[in-house]
């Protein structure tokens, strides 16, 4: 599943604050957070899916592009804003593409690190869904 969710600001005059809280904004209990920055131009990350791990990504600051691809459809969502984040439950195939020097992307994940949870081939992707 791929669902889009609006984060909703709690700002004021001096400026805004996102509060993301397990249970409201985010489905699962998170285990890990981890950030991309600093992508080189011209660079694409990703080219994997996950057999069982959920994440909701967003761009805490600049965009990027996050290609879904969940086998059948694929999708291209531009991130481009700290208010608009991306939950990603299922096994779909990932690439991002398209960084802005300032785009820092912020995942936060239902499970530690486990390399074993990656599906990195494509074919392999497809083989996994059937
Ligand atoms: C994903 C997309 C959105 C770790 O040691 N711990 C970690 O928690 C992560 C995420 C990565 N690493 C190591 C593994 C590699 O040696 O950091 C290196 C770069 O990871 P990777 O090439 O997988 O990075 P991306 O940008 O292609 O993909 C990442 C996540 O791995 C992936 O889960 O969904 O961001």
């Amino acid at each position: 599943m791929i669902k889009q969710i609006e984060f909703k600001p709690r700002g004021d005059e001096r400026g805004s604050l996102i509060a993301l809280e397990v249970n409201q904004e985010i489905p699962f209990s998170i285990q890990r957070i981890y950030y991309i920055y600093g992508t080189k131009p011209d660079v694409s990350r990703g080219f994997h899916a996950h057999k069982n791990l959920q994440q909701v990504i967003f761009a805490a600051s600049g965009a990027c592009d996050l290609l879904l691809d969940d086998g059948v459809t694929k999708q291209t969502i531009r991130l481009d804003s700290p208010e608009k984040g991306i939950l990603i439950n299922g096994v779909v195939w990932r690439e991002m593409h398209n960084f802005t020097p300032d785009c820092v992307l912020m995942v936060l994940a239902s499970d530690v690190y486990d390399e074993s949870d990656y599906l990195r081939d494509y074919d392999e992707f497809l083989n996994w869904i059937k």
